[in-house]
């Protein structure tokens, strides 16, 4: 086996250097999950954005272990040969044996080795499989549930692969780190056998808490009251919840997002987390600080002329007066918190339109739903649009003609003939194109279940559809986004760069990478105290809001209350002068290195680092502490609590002071680095030793 690197976590700006003198020769890194080169949701996130540096740690000692998917595959993997002797001898075996199972390199940052399992060519086991599960377990999935068939099949064959590995002459100290249900039976198999490998097993969300709160349970106040195996069984999903159980309570360490999951995990899978390991993402820095603000204006003019055309005929709101909010994600209309959104746009409708003010706001639903492609009326608007940017650009031609022909012959020209009948035939023509019968539409395409859908339902509801005295207009976009679009030619970073809010008022987030991507892109956002990113923040930050990160509180109110809340940040924040959010948005992005996985890498370190001194007690020790306890961004005291209390226009705030108080706030922020002494190396008791 080559020599694995020893382990090494810098500093970013401030935050403190984390070093191990933990010994990895001789150790292999498998990390296994069903959305390893797969794209799924969250947990393809996780493990793309955070392979570069587990590649760095682990060299060519790291393997991740998916499916494989051969729409995937050829896009996304170069299919070679294994390169680890081990591990070419275990892959040839298994295929003799009628499996099929590749060996490539994902073409991500970092380049990782994979290993992918075609499960369904394996299918003729099943039946097999799932008998041993239920001997030995007694665990029965029904034939109907696809899923867990799936499951079934990956475990069997991962636990397979693993063993054989173990097989080898003289076997490294594995690692194996499983994520998610879907490949925790791998895990549950691998200790039955009682295989020489250190499991962990992470879990992103809990089958029962999706479930539980998608069906408008009161579910943070009864936590403790479920009967957990009488609500699985309710919702037919016994035995995903047994096979998920299982893989948290026989792993060495069992790991997950965030302390708010942390604690659902223990009431629902009876099993408290050894370390919560937060998501982190692959910040990439612009060497020049105002570049991200520059794209923020590129990205912006793109989402303004789509809202031209999608406005024609009813543009009676000033664009350069309007903000972008947006939500998006997975379609859980509650869960994600789309009910609140809407409900706090309708109010915020209201205020505006009372208050007089000048803004509009247009909100955007990204959440993909089932639909038979974009509707005519708005691919009609982008046409009209370009009709009309066509036509003006034909006029500005002749115009300029007769411009240059009058100064050629030394003329001042007669304005009253610069535009002959001809060209008023064209502008009228061009006018005439944008009338238009109907409002311009809530929801870009046909959707399949347009009666039903919860967020059209709830839009009728409340009433908010797009009239010319709302203040307040609502795009549904139900597909996520493409820059190979016809509508809104975009992908989802550019998207994002040109919104001036994102909000992602959750009920049920175990991480919620959405408000995280905002804030290293340095759009603020909001988040709330029952999402894992929420309750991170405020941990580390003493005063989110002035760094634009705005938490909801859906933990401690009711809804109504909640929805009150929401509806006063999102107030605020259209009572803020351009500069104001200018500098709020830098305040945001200066906390990108806190979401850097060069930082939250090392709780994945430690949580292997604690696996191999279980599983090998005789090789590895360690003691325990919390790697970043203490670290906190700290309140800038010349900055007020929200935006709301400076407002550019109150005569207490010029430009000249708003800038004062940036540079003291930049000031303050680095004795506050200096006083927490969080430049110095990390020098804990935190020590996980190889006493070899
Ligand atoms: C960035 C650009 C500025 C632009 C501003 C608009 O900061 O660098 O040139 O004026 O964005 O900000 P707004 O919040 O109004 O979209
Ligand atoms: C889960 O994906 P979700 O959107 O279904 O895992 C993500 C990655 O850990 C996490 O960010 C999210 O909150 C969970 O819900």
């Amino acid at each position: 086996m080559p020599l694995a690197r020893s382990l090494s976590v810098t500093s970013l700006s401030g935050l403190e250097d984390w070093e191990e003198d933990f010994d990895l020769e001789d150790a292999v890194l498998f990390e296994i999950a069903w959305e390893v080169a797969n794209k799924v949701g969250g947990i393809y996130t996780v493990i793309q954005t955070k392979a570069r540096l587990t590649c760095e740690e682990w060299g060519d000692n790291y393997f991740l272990v998916g499916p494989y998917m051969e729409s995937s595959v050829r896009t996304q993997v170069e299919l070679i040969e294994p390169c680890n002797p081990a591990l070419r001898r275990t892959i040839d075996k298994m295929n003799a044996s009628g499996c099929k199972v590749y060996f490539g390199r994902w073409l991500i940052e970092g380049s990782p080795y994979v290993v992918l399992i075609d499960v369904g060519f394996t299918a003729w086991s099943l039946d097999r499989w799932k008998s041993e599960l239920w001997e030995n377990f007694s665990i029965g999935v029904p034939w109907f549930d696809r899923e867990a068939n799936d499951a079934v099949l990956f475990g069997f064959l991962t636990a397979w692969l693993l063993g054989e590995v173990t097989q080898c002459d003289s076997p490294p100290h594995i690692v194996a780190h499983f994520h998610e249900w879907l490949a925790g039976l791998g895990l549950v198999l691998c200790r039955q056998r009682q295989l020489p490998v250190a499991t962990i097993f992470t879990t992103h969300a809990t089958l029962l808490g999706r479930y539980l709160c998608a069906g408008n349970v009161d579910f943070y106040n009864n936590l403790a009251e479920f009967n957990v195996d009488k609500e699985a069984g309710d919702r037919q999903i016994y035995h995903r919840y047994c096979l998920e159980r299982a893989a948290a309570r026989c792993a060495h360490v069992f790991t997950t997002v965030s302390k708010i999951t942390a604690i659902e995990a223990e009431h629902l899978l009876k099993r408290k987390p050894d370390v919560v390991t937060p998501n982190g993402l692959n910040v990439k820095k612009f060497s020049a600080m105002h570049e991200f603000q520059n794209l923020h204006a590129q990205s912006k003019a793109r989402i303004q002329e789509f809202i031209r055309g999608h406005f024609y005929g009813n543009l009676d709101f000033n664009l350069d007066k309007s903000v972008f909010f947006f939500i998006a994600g997975r379609y859980e209309f509650s869960n994600k918190g789309a009910d609140l959104f809407l409900e706090a746009l309708a109010r915020l409708n209201y205020l505006l339109r009372v208050n007089h003010s000048e803004v509009t706001v247009i909100a955007f639903f990204i959440m993909p739903a089932r639909t038979n492609n974009f509707n005519v009326e708005t691919l009609k608007g982008q046409a009209v649009r370009k009709q009309l940017w066509d036509t003006a650009q034909t006029v500005k031609e002749r115009f300029g003609k007769k411009l240059y022909e009058s100064l050629l012959i030394g003329q001042l020209p007669d304005v009253s003939k610069m535009l002959d009948k001809e060209d008023f035939t064209i502008i009228k023509r061009a006018i005439f194109a944008t009338q238009r019968q109907c409002q311009p539409p809530i929801c870009t395409h046909n959707m399949l279940e347009d009666s039903s859908d919860p967020i059209l339902t709830c839009i009728r509801r409340i009433g908010l559809f797009n009239s010319s005295s709302d203040r307040v207009k609502v795009i549904f976009h139900p597909e996520f986004l493409s820059s190979t679009s016809p509508l809104l030619p975009m992908d989802y970073e550019e998207f994002v760069r040109g919104c001036h809010l994102g909000v992602f008022p959750s009920y049920y987030e175990p991480w919620g990478y959405t408000p995280a991507e905002c804030t290293v892109m340095g759009i603020p956002s909001v988040s709330t105290n029952l999402s894992g990113f929420g309750c991170f923040m405020e941990e580390h930050i003493a005063d989110p809001s002035a760094y634009g990160i705005y938490i909801l509180d859906r933990r401690y109110r009711g809804v109504d209350e909640s929805c009150n809340q929401l509806t006063s940040f999102l107030f605020q924040f259209c009572q803020q002068s351009r500069r104001q959010r200018i500098i709020q948005r830098n305040r945001t992005e200066r906390l990108s290195d806190l979401l850097d996985w060069r930082y939250l890498g090392r709780y994945y370190i430690s949580a292997r680092h604690m696996a191999l001194a279980k599983a090998f007690p005789d090789t590895y020790c360690y003691e325990l502490q919390d790697p970043t306890s203490g670290f906190r961004y700290p309140r800038p005291a010349s900055v007020p609590p929200s935006p709301a209390h400076s407002l550019h226009s109150s005569p207490h705030h010029s430009e000249a002071e708003d800038d004062d108080e940036e540079e003291r706030y930049d000031e303050d922020l680095e004795a506050e680095k200096d006083r927490l002494n969080i430049r110095q190396p990390y020098s804990s008791t935190y020590r996980l030793q190889n006493t070899v």
